[in-house]
C-alpha cells in the first residue's frame, strides 16, 4: 500500500482486519497524531476469527511527502523484496540492494505482487504535483516489472451525503462515479481499476455495507496479484525451457 499522509493506508488495512475478526481492530496505528505516522516497512498478516492467517500479506509503506518519504530507488529494492519486513527507512544509511550471487538474495516470498495505491477522494484536486511525480516515477519501476497496480479510493463517505447515510449507495452515486473517473486519471489506471470504499473510522460495530464494498476491492487485488503470479509462473518455465535447448 502506498500513498499521501492521511490517505487511509493505515485505515484500511484495520478495515480488512476488522472483516476477518469479526470485531472493530485497529492493529495499525491510524490518526493525524505523529505517532501514528508510519516510518517503516510493515507487513500485515489477515487473522481469521479461529486465529489462523490468510495466506497474503498487505504491506504498509512510510507516506510519499518529502520529509518522512523514499525515493524511486528504495521503491524498486522493495519492489524486488529487498527490503526485510519492518525495514525503518533511514535517510542516513539508505539500504543497498544485496548482490545476485550473494547468500543473502532475497526471498521471493518478499517480492511485491501488486501495489495498492491508496488515494483520499476528497483530496484528489490538491494532490501536490511532487506527489503525483513521485508515484508515476514509482509506476514507472512497477510497469517495467509488470507488476499490476490499483486504486483504493477512501472516504467516500465524505464525498455525498447520500453514500454517508447508506454505504449501499456508492455504485450509484455520480459524485463517487466522477472521483473514480478522476482517480483513474490522475495515475492512468484503468476505471475498473479504481476501487471505491469506507474505512472503519468511528464506527463500534461491523456495517455489511461496508464489509461488502471492502471485500469486493479485497477481491479484485488478490485476482491482480494472481494473475501476476501466473505471469511470473509462464516466464520461469519459459526460461528453464530456453536453458534446457542449450
Ligand atoms: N470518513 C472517513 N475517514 C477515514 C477513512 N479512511 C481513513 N479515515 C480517517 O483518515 C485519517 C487518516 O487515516 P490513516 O489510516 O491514519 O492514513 P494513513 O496515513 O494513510 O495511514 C484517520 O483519522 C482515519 O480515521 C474513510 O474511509 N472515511
Ligand atoms: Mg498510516
Amino acid at each position: 500500500m502506498i500513498g499521501s499522509v492521511g490517505a487511509g493506508k493505515s485505515s484500511f488495512y484495520n478495515t480488512m482486519d476488522t472483516i476477518f475478526r469479526g470485531r472493530i481492530t485497529q492493529r495499525a496505528c491510524s490518526g493525524s497524531s505523529e505517532q501514528s505516522i508510519t516510518t517503516g516497512y510493515i507487513p500485515y498478516k489477515l487473522r481469521v476469527e479461529s486465529g489462523g492467517s490468510c495466506k497474503f500479506l498487505f504491506c504498509d509503506t512510510p507516506c510519499l511527502e518529502e520529509s518522512t518519504g523514499w525515493d524511486a530507488e528504495e521503491c524498486g529494492y522493495l519492489l524486488d523484496g529487498n527490503f526485510p519486513n519492518y525495514y525503518q527507512f533511514d535517510k542516513k544509511s539508505p539500504l543497498t540492494p544485496k548482490a545476485e550471487d550473494s547468500d543473502e538474495v532475497p526471498a521471493r516470498d518478499n517480492r511485491i505482487h501488486c501495489v495498492v495505491f491508496v488515494l483520499d477522494a476528497t483530496t484528489l484536486d490538491v494532490v501536490s504535483s511532487q506527489v503525483v511525480e513521485k508515484m508515476k516515477n514509482f509506476q514507472h519501476l512497477m510497469n517495467q516489472r509488470e507488476i499490476p497496480q490499483l486504486i483504493v479510493l477512501t472516504k467516500i463517505d465524505k464525498l455525498c451525503k447520500d453514500v454517508q447515510k447508506d454505504i449501499s449507495f456508492a455504485y450509484k452515486s455520480w459524485v463517487v462515479e466522477e472521483h473514480v473517473e478522476k482517480a483513474s486519471q490522475l495515475l492512468g489506471l484503468r476505471r475498473s481499476n479504481v476501487l471505491p470504499v469506507k474505512n472503519y473510522e468511528e464506527e463500534t460495530r461491523l456495517d455489511t455495507n461496508i464489509n461488502i464494498l471492502t471485500l469486493l476491492a479485497v477481491s479484485k487485488i488478490l485476482d491482480s496479484a494472481e494473475d501476476y503470479m501466473y505471469n511470473l509462473l509462464d516466464r520461469q518455465e519459459f526460461e528453464r525451457l530456453k536453458v534446457r535447448e542449450k
